[in-house]
Order: C-alpha cells, then structure tokens, then sequence
C-alpha cells in the first residue's frame, strides 16, 4: 500500500532543480560565463576540483529528463533560468539561442502535462556584473528588474507563476560573507547590502511581473532556531540568529521593515545600503505566494568566540544526513505555525519548494530519503490540519546533480542515480515511492 498524506485534493506535487547544478554546457550557444564557472576554477573552491561544467547535461538531455518527470506523475518543475544564458553580460544584448533553450524546455514540459516554475535567479549571476560589484552594488538589482521582463516577455505567455530569488540568505552568507561559494567574499556582516540588493531586486521585479499579470514568489530557505539551552544568554543568541536567516529575508517582503539588527551589532541602514524608499519597493508589490526551503531546525547557543554573536551547535540523537544536517521533521511543523503566527494576515499561501535529503553515492539502499520525504511529508500534513495553506511540495531533488561546494559525488539528492562519467540515469526506489505517493493522492 502507498503512503497517503492528508493534503488538498489540489494540492500540486512536483520536484525541483536548478540550471548550474544540471545544465551543464556552459560554452555552448553564447553562454556567457557565471560566478560559478569563475570560482570552480579556483584550486580547492570545490570539493575534488568539480564543476557544473557538465554537471547532468540537461542542456542536451532535457527531453529525457522530461520523461523522468511524466513517470513520476508531477504537477509542476521547477528549475532555475541561468541569467548568463539570457543576457551573457548580465545586462544589453539579449543571446536569442539561450531563451530558444528556456523556451523548447517550457513547451516540452507543457506538452508533457507539468506546470514549469521557474526561478530567476539560483546564484549563477553573470560574472561581468560581478566585476562590477555584484550584488554589493545596487544597479545589479536594476539590471534583475530588466532580465526578468526580457525573460518573461518571452515566456510569460505561458509560464504564470515566478519564483525571482532562491535563498538569499545562503547566496549572501556563503557567497559573501564566509566565500563558501561563488562569488567567494569574506565581507562577514559587511556582506549584508548583498542581502539588501538582492531583497530591493524581488521588489523590482515583483513589480515586473505583476505589470504582465504574473504571479511572484520568493523560495526562502527557513530554519525554525532553539536555543541550545533555556539560559537567557542561549535564548538571545537564537534571537540574534532568527533575525539573520530568518527575518532578515522574510519581514521586509511581508512587513515593509527590517528585524532589529542591533545584536549582530549591524546598523539599520545595512552599512549604507538601505535608501529612502526602499522598503515600500521590497514590500508593496507583495507576495503571492511564500516558497519554503526546508531541511532542518538550528540549534543556537552563547557565542564562545568573540568574532560572533552566536555559536550553531549540532543537535544529538537524531539521525543526521550525508551532511551532517539534522533530521527533525516535526520542525517542519512547527516552522510553518511560527511563520502563521509571526505574520497573520500577512502570510501568502505557502508552497514548499525545496525538501530533501542527501545520501553518500550509492544508488541503493534509498530507504533513509524515502524515510525522509515521508517524515516531512506527515510533519506538513499536520500543519494544514492547523490551519495552515500549503498549496504544494517540490522535493529536492529530481536527479543527483553538482552540490555547489561539495562537488558532483559527495552529496546525491536526487529520486534519479545520475552516473556522471555516462550520463546514465537510474531512478531510485525513491523515484517509485514518490511517484506511488502522487498516484495515490490523486485515487483517494
Ligand atoms: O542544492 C541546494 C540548492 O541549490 C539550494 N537549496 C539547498 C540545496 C541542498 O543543499
């Protein structure tokens, strides 16, 4: 018997990738390079000196992976659009044969029956606009405002939902604060106009959208914090690490403000960064829906070393992933009534559009992300017998795929084995479980 999930008779089923982690192809048809082909190329950025170089080869095998997603049975897709196959500076000439790739891909998965759900930016940004400060520098989030109305004057014809950010809280931290990833700065908090110019970027192309009768959403990667120990020092430092991966990307979109910043000891106006006007452009346009990444709950203590206000400690006697992250599916819960009652009315309709797991690289056994998916899958199905909106769930991943710092091997996310030396895809006994799950759902 598959698993079934009390969920809405319409609630949409779909899995989820993005262009640098599968695309692959990255000197072809015009492509111009991305922070991403910059910092691989940097000795020991990436674990083994990977790339996304050919990553899945999607580019090429886009049809096939198509079919992977109709055996599932999906409702929708969502993957990234690369900007530097669009506009391969980040701004001027269009590169008509990088839309052409966008355009046969949203047709394919039309024709196949799957709503495609874009994201407009997943952290390959044009490397020319990096050599001009980034997301550091404000004009960037002008030049998303007319990427996003190049790429939708194209496909919003047929597309009618827009995610414009994934996770801007990991693409500033990683990015530029600590150099985990492209484009590999260490500003620590002084990174933070990156999280603004990106926040200022959705406004404006929120507006975008929504000009072209589009609907927007932002995939906010939330982490529900505890303090490690009922101390009040324990307590602040959570507070203080709350505000920064949580409300800092949340409260400006929903609330028109910013969290209090002052424990991190980071001025109001974001070293400079914030300018008059500019939360009314984040908030007014408004969300039409908030995307959830979810993995795990953060566990915060006091800090013991000076250079920050809180330390992250692991959390014990709970199975963890190839990671090292935590699972602890009823966080999941408990994220999605926090959020309901941190924001009321403000809260859109909610969709999680990353959830997975990664495993070490074996095809089998799969057993621990079934085991996984299901967990979460419950722990979100109790939170809309709260009360809560979820209208979907996209699971992370569809198919193994280039993890950013950890390269090609380390950590498989994927339904589908992906044997990078042949490009040979094996669905795992995830991929069957998933796709009985949707079946099911649909029967019941
Ligand atoms: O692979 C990433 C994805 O690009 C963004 N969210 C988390 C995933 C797993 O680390």
């Amino acid at each position: 018997m598959p698993d079934r999930y009390d969920l809405p008779a319409n609630f949409r089923w779909g899995a989820a990738t993005a262009a640098y982690q599968i695309e692959g192809a990255v000197e072809e048809d015009g492509r111009g390079p991305s922070v991403w082909d910059t910092f691989c190329a940097r000795p020991g950025a990436v674990r083994d000196g990977h790339s996304g170089a050919v990553a899945c080869d999607h580019y090429h095998r886009y049809a096939e992976d198509i079919e992977l997603m109709r055996g599932l049975g999906l409702d929708g897709y969502r993957f990234s659009i690369a900007w530097p196959r669009v506009l391969p500076t980040g701004r001027g000439a269009v590169n008509p044969a990088g839309l052409a790739f966008y355009d046969r891909l949203v047709d394919a998965l039309l024709e196949a029956g799957i709503t495609p759900l874009p994201t407009l930016f997943h952290w390959d940004l044009p490397q020319a606009l990096e050599d001009s400060g980034g997301w550091l520098d404000r004009d960037t989030a002008h030049r998303f405002a007319d990427y996003t109305a190049v790429v939708t004057d194209r496909l919003g014809d047929r597309v009618p939902a827009w995610i414009t950010l994934n996770e801007p809280f990991v693409h500033t931290v990683y990015g530029y604060a600590l150099g985990i990833h492209a484009p590999g700065r260490t500003l620590m908090f002084e990174s933070l106009p990156a999280a603004h110019h990106q926040l200022l970027a959705h406004g404006l192309a929120a507006t975008v959208l929504h000009d072209r009768g589009l609907e927007v959403m932002l995939a906010n990667n939330l982490t529900p914090v505890e303090p490690a120990t009922g101390s009040p020092a324990d307590a602040a430092a959570a507070d203080a690490y709350d505000a920064l991966h949580n409300r800092l990307f949340t409260d400006p979109v929903l609330l028109g403000r910013y969290p209090d910043l002052s424990a991190l000891g980071v001025p109001d106006d974001l070293y400079g960064a914030i300018h008059s006007g500019d939360t009314e452009l984040i908030h007014t346009p408004g969300l039409d829906a908030l995307g959830i990444n979810f993995y795990n709950p953060t566990r915060v203590a006091a800090p013991t070393q000076p250079d920050l206000p809180f330390d992250l400690v692991d959390i014990p006697d709970v199975p963890h992933t190839a990671f090292g992250w935590p699972v602890v599916p009823e966080a999941l819960t408990r994220l999605l009534l926090t959020l309901r009652d941190r924001y009321g009315q403000a809260l859109p309709p909610l969709t999680v559009t990353e959830n997975g797991c990664s495993l070490t690289e074996t095809t089998t056994p799969d057993q621990p992300r079934i085991d996984f998916l299901s967990a979460h899958l419950h722990a979100l199905a109790r939170a809309v017998a709260e009360g809560i909106d979820v209208r979907g769930y996209y699971t992370w991943s569809l198919l193994d795929n280039f993890e950013w710092a950890e390269g090609l091997l380390s950590q498989r996310f994927g339904l589908v084995h992906v044997d990078f030396a042949t490009q040979k895809r094996t669905p795992k006994a995830s991929y069957a479980w998933y796709r009985d799950v949707i079946a099911a759902h649909r029967g019941r």
